[in-house]
């Protein structure tokens, strides 16, 4: 095993987007049901395309990306509201005969990151509180505990963090905020800001990369920048549960 430095040693050159749709929320124990994965360059986010000027020029999604985007049977039932919003079934799974999250996957996983140039980081929406030990929970039940070499990042702390540090900026006199001002950073939420109309195809994996994408590219040069100092080695992230916790498998 690599030793992974605590951020990366230069600056992040392959931004790997990820959500998870799963078979609900902790403490229910999930087992994702769905993962999409899209690696952008740094250059790609440093340059990009911009489509009709309608009302304003939106940047177009990246044209060079790498995507992974895999149904994974869940081997678990779902909770009713993560079935009603992703709209996927234990019975669909069966009845398309998806595999689980078994080697195989492992295998194309790592595969993926292979053919990124480094340093990789991982960045996830509420990664820190969601995608990231989930998917090391995942990792850690095929006895497989660590992601060389690979760094995450969580959009909703860095858009925090670049938040207050503008207030900052701003604030050299004291101002308190007004009432009702609090920020939202749901996905929804930031891209309504951003764009003006609610995400298509929400808690649908590769939808909701795609409005991570979009959002990201509102703020790109800032985020890579607070991402370059405060990505931490996916390694470090503690998985969700340990897989012998979990109850027993559905069948
Ligand atoms: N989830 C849930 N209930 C919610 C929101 C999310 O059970 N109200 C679970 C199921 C989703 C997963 O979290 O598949 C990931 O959420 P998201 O679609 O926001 O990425
Ligand atoms: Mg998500
Ligand atoms: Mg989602």
């Amino acid at each position: 095993m690599w030793p992974t430095s605590a951020t990366p040693s230069k600056p992040i050159e392959t931004f790997v987007f990820m959500d998870l749709e799963a078979t609900g929320l902790p403490p229910s124990q999930p087992k994702i049901a769905e993962m999409c994965l899209f690696a952008v360059s740094r250059h790609s986010l440093e340059n990009p395309q911009y489509g009709n000027p309608c009302p304003k020029p939106l940047p177009l999604l990246p044209r060079l990306a790498d995507k992974l985007s895999v149904c994974i049977n869940p081997d678990k039932p779902f909770t009713p509201a993560a079935s009603s919003i992703t709209g996927l079934t234990n019975e669909a799974f069966a009845m398309n005969r998806k595999q689980t999250f078994n080697l195989h996957l492992l295998h194309m996983i790592v595969a993926f990151f292979r053919r990124q140039h480094p340093p990789i980081c991982l960045v996830a929406h509420n990664g820190y509180g969601y995608d990231f030990p989930l998917l090391k929970a995942e990792l850690s039940a095929l006895g497989h505990l660590a992601l060389d070499e690979i760094y995450c990042a969580d959009t909703i702390k860095a858009m925090k963090a670049l938040d207050s540090q503008n207030n900052q900026l701003q604030q050299f006199a004291y101002q308190p905020s007004a009432p009702g001002s609090r920020k939202k950073y749901a996905l929804r939420d930031l891209y309504f800001k951003f764009y003006r109309e609610y995400p298509p195809n929400s808690h649908n994996a590769e939808g909701d990369v795609i409005a991570l994408i979009n959002i990201f590219q509102q703020r790109a040069s800032d985020l890579m920048c607070w991402m370059d100092s405060n990505a931490m080695p996916f390694n470090s992230i503690r998985a969700m549960y340990k897989e012998n916790e979990r109850y027993a498998s559905f069948s």
